[in-house]
């Protein structure tokens, strides 16, 4: 399906700029909430991309990436409905984890509760200045639906997850760059520029070594090592099989291929 006939609601905007999709939370006046129809979007654009996307941009418009979980919607759910909403969460966002290509996300302004659970499922996130973090779900009476418990924990600590959510802590976004909630921090202004020059980046890299990154490097990560030592040699193996591979070792050993540079 191509980005532009794709039905996504008024709160998600799509485009594309050749090989990077930029996908824009668009509801700016509840501060990017996320309701029900945003999160059906953003899995449909996940699962729709079209085939000549090497990489997906993540951002916000207005002041703020995401106010979490639009908490209107929360007074009409009993118990049943309410794991159906959570395991809705989950559907969505591992499309966009083990989805078709890595993600860029770029954050500001608030990036809170199942903002934050958005933000975690990327494969890359920029941080602007602006940017704090919070867990607001432990005051609200309420506990993380979108895979906070799985991913938060494995980029900061299950600790600093707990403090978060029994305290209300607040992280700025540079104390969220030291503690590996990003791992790139812009200017204000600055972090769409950053986000979408890294996702050009990453759309540059051949499609089996990023499947190979998205895909089996995360699982390797969770298996005991003899399974995991046993998977990265078949991946590795793979990779370098592929002639894309073959002809950019050939012309780095011609002259030709790019050094690696200092930052
Ligand atoms: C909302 C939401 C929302 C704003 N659901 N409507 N998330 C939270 O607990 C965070 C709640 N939001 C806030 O703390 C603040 O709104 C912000 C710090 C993000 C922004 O403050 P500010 O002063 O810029 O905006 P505002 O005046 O608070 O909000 C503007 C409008 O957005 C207002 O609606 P209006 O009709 O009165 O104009 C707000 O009601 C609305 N709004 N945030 C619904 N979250 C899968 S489980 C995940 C669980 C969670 O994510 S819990 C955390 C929820």
């Amino acid at each position: 399906m191509a980005l532009m006939t794709m039905k996504l609601p008024a709160s998600l905007v799509a485009e594309q700029q050749g090989p990077v999709a930029i996908l824009r939370l668009n509801r700016p006046h509840k501060r990017n909430a996320l309701d029900d129809e945003t999160i059906l979007g953003i899995e449909t654009f996940f699962t729709s991309l079209p085939d000549d996307v090497g990489a997906v941009l993540l951002c916000g418009e207005g002041e703020h990436f995401s106010a979490g979980l639009d908490l209107s919607e929360l007074e009409e759910r009993d118990l049943t409905q309410g794991i159906a909403h959570s395991r809705l969460w989950h559907r969505a966002f591992e499309k966009i984890q083990f989805g078709k290509a890595p993600v860029v996300a770029v954050l500001h302004g608030a990036v809170v509760g199942g903002g934050l659970e958005l933000a975690a499922a990327a494969h890359v996130r920029v941080a602007e200045r602006s940017a704090y973090y919070a867990l607001p779900e432990g005051s609200r009476g309420i506990y993380v639906g979108g895979g906070g418990s799985v991913r938060l924990p494995r980029l900061i600590g299950v600790a600093r997850m707990m403090d978060m959510m029994l305290t209300g802590r607040t992280y700025s976004a540079e104390e969220g760059q030291t503690i590996g909630l990003t791992t790139y921090l812009a200017e204000q202004g600055k972090g769409y520029a950053k986000g979408f020059e890294l996702a050009q980046r990453i759309a540059g890299n051949t499609g089996l070594t990023n499947f190979a990154i998205m895909q089996a490097l995360p699982r390797i990560a969770e298996m005991d090592p003899g399974s995991g030592y046993a998977v990265e040699a078949l991946m590795a193996s793979i990779a370098q099989a592929d002639p894309e591979a073959k002809s950019r070792l050939k012309d780095f050993l011609e002259k030709r291929g790019p050094k690696v540079t200092r930052s």
